[in-house]
This record gives structure tokens, C-alpha cells and sequence, in this order.
């Protein structure tokens, strides 16, 4: 469809989309069941009338309204929106959606690079024109919508970082065009927080030395920043100018995921590795999910106190991806591992991966 003879347009210029679908869980869940379309819809743990433990996945942007929003604990969710639709989330659902949408961006001939399980870049510099990245856009979009039956936004723009920003910008069902020349008048008025990566904290810091807004950032005396951020000053300065020269990079199969936490204080309170272990599960069945993918085998590590660690794995028979079979595995190998002595590290890993479980392979 398109010209792949080089990475860079006939003008030499990049040119990379980003698209991310609107509130992904939710937009499935209202696009399978009508009668729910348009309504604050809440996708999460179970509420219990307000008791309920754990998070919200996500919500419809009519939840969002209310102040409902990823992460937030249920029981909060439901005092703010007890109204609400709330549905438990559908991974293998979520999963297969997603593996159509990225089908229908790799269809474009283009390079995709998943980035989540609802998100990707394109390298549409061989279309040429930022005019025809844009027609292109909309295409996909369209295309999405019609296939799939939600929607989702995209931005284009010269670099990874900016196409990111931009498909930020206008959500949802957004399509923001940043040409090089636009680049530095759309980042300056936004916030720092807008930029990938900045979190609460770097934000926070950012904020305390007066720097609220990119375009601050962009121009602020180096030194300030180097004083406040040492050698990642660089690396901040570079992002608020929009420089990312980084590739849209078509991966190799993920081959395990994995996370960690050290305690502040060696422990061997059974209640701080039990909380610790259940952040950990939630954790590796978020990146589970933003992989799309099936696990079949779990792995505890303890790491005592004085550098001894022992380690446990356990293999199931099936392949799954629900947060539920990682937690029984999780506290089963811990039970198993942990002899109540103080623990400096603890650690949990995924591995064995496939796309789909074996119930969803075809015959052949
Ligand atoms: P996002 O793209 O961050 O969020 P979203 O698609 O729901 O909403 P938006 O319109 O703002 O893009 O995440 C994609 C999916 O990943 C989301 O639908 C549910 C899941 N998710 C979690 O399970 N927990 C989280 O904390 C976040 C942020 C997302
Ligand atoms: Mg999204």
C-alpha cells in the first residue's frame, strides 16, 4: 500500500503515529452490550455496595465526569458514582479486540510497534506528507470503528514523544497533527506532567523550581535543572524540545515479565509480604495485559536478609491470564518458600507465554 523503501519521507522527515483507544476496557464492554452504551460504566474489582477491595481498571468518560478514574479504589469509585454500570474486567475479551486492532494498523504495511495492550505507534514516514499521515489517521480510525465498533485517538508528529503528547491531547475519538514546525508552539503551553515518563514526583520537583509548563522547561537554565536532576537534566531538556530519535521498533515476543519490591526495613511481618505480594500480582497482570498474552508458569523469589535468596517456580497446566490464577499460584509458592525469616527483597515472574489460550487455538 505504501512505499516501505526507506524509513524517512521523500522529504527525509519522520513521521509517527500514535493511537491509543478511548477508556479500552469500557468502550468493549458498551460496545458488546448497547443498553449500556452512554452511561457511567466502571470496569474494576467488585465494588460490595462500597466494601469492595481493589481498583478501577477503567471507566466511560460519562464515569470520568464524576471523577472516576484509572487506579482509584472501587469503594471510592462507588461513593463517588454508586449509579454506576460496574462490570469485572474480561482480559481474554480485551485481548482479542486488541489483536484485531493492531492487525488492522500492521495491515497498512507500515511498522508497528504495540506499546499496550490498547496502544501503538506507526512509522508512517513512507506515506510522505504529514497531509497524507493525517488522511491515513483517519482511515484507521474509521476503519476501527466500523471493524471494531470504538474509538480511539491519534496524534502525528516527527518523533515517538510528540505523537504520544498529541494523541493525548484531544481525547477521545481526538486526531492532533503536530508538523515539525508546530512542534515547539504545542508543547510550550502544556503542562510538564503531559510529558511520558514524568510522574507525580519528578512533576512535584519540577513545580517546586517553578516549572510548570513545557515550554518552561524548554528554556529554563540548564544548570537549575542539573542542580535538581543531575544526569537525567539532559534527558528532560531534550523531551520538552520534542527530540526523541528513537525508532518504531516491531518487537521480538516478550519472554517474561517480572517485578520487584525491597522493603524500606527488612521484614517478616506476614501481613507487609502479604500487601507487598499482592501489589506485586496486580503489577505483572497489568503488563500481562498490556502484552496481551497467556502464562503458564509463576516464579516466587525471596531474597533474606544477607544476600541468600531461594527461589520457587510452579508451571500450570493451562495457560491463563487472569489476575486470579497469578495471586493463588503467587501465595501458594510463597507458603511454600518462605520460611518467616526477614526478608530484604521480594519478586514475582511470568514466563511460558502464548498469544491465546489453548481453548481459543483453531484445530489446525
Ligand atoms: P489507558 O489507555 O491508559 O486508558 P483507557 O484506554 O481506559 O482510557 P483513555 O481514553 O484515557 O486512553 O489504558 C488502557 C487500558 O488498560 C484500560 O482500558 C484499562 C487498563 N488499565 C488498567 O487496568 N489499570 C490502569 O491503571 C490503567 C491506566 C489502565
Ligand atoms: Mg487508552
Amino acid at each position: 500500500m505504501v512505499n516501505m523503501s526507506g524509513q524517512t519521507s521523500s522529504a527525509g522527515q519522520r513521521i509517527v503515529l500514535h493511537a491509543d483507544m478511548d477508556c479500552f476496557y469500557a468502550a468493549v464492554e458498551m460496545h458488546d452490550r448497547p443498553e449500556i452504551a452512554g452511561k457511567p460504566v466502571i470496569v474494576g474489582a467488585d465494588p460490595l455496595g462500597g466494601a469492595g477491595r481493589g481498583v478501577v481498571s477503567t471507566c466511560s468518560y460519562e464515569a470520568r465526569v464524576f471523577g472516576v478514574k484509572s487506579a482509584m479504589p472501587i469503594g471510592q469509585a462507588y461513593r463517588l458514582c454508586p449509579d454506576a454500570v460496574y462490570l469485572r474486567p474480561d482480559m481474554a475479551k480485551y485481548a482479542a479486540v486488541s489483536a484485531e486492532i493492531m492487525g488492522i494498523f500492521k495491515s497498512t504495511g507500515c511498522r508497528v510497534q504495540q506499546v499496550s495492550i490498547d496502544e501503538a505507534f506507526i512509522d508512517a514516514s513512507p506515506v510522505g506528507s504529514f497531509a497524507a499521515a493525517r488522511d491515513l489517521a483517519v482511515r484507521l480510525k474509521q476503519e476501527i470503528r466500523d471493524r471494531v465498533g470504538i474509538t480511539c485517538s491519534f496524534g502525528v508528529a516527527p518523533s515517538k514523544i510528540v505523537a504520544k503528547i498529541a494523541s493525548d491531547y484531544q481525547k477521545p475519538d481526538g486526531l492532533t497533527v503536530v508538523t515539525p514546525e508546530e512542534v515547539p508552539a504545542f508543547l510550550a503551553p502544556l503542562s510538564v506532567r503531559k510529558i511520558p515518563g514524568i510522574g507525580g514526583k519528578t512533576g512535584a520537583q519540577l513545580e517546586a523550581l517553578g516549572i510548570t509548563t513545557i515550554g518552561e522547561l524548554a528554556t529554563c537554565d540548564i544548570q537549575r535543572l542539573v542542580g535538581a536532576f543531575g544526569r537525567s537534566a539532559g534527558l528532560l531538556r531534550e523531551a520538552a524540545l520534542g527530540h526523541d530519535e528513537s525508532e518504531v521498533v516491531e518487537r521480538d515476543g516478550v519472554k517474561s515479565i517480572s517485578k520487584e519490591t525491597t522493603f524500606a526495613h527488612d521484614t517478616d511481618d506476614p501481613d507487609e509480604v502479604a500487601a507487598t505480594m499482592e501489589l506485586l500480582v496486580t503489577e505483572v497482570a497489568r503488563a500481562l495485559a498490556d502484552e496481551a498474552l497467556y502464562f503458564k508458569t509463576v516464579t516466587v523469589r525471596v531474597r533474606y536478609t544477607g544476600f541468600v535468596s531461594k527461589t520457587k517456580a510452579k508451571s500450570l497446566l493451562h495457560y491463563h491470564n487472569d489476575e486470579a490464577a497469578i495471586r493463588s499460584s503467587a501465595g501458594e509458592l510463597l507458603r511454600e518458600l518462605w520460611d518467616g525469616k526477614p526478608i530484604r527483597r521480594l519478586g514475582l515472574r511470568l514466563s511460558g507465554f502464548r498469544k491465546q489460550d489453548a481453548g481459543q487455538q483453531t484445530l489446525f
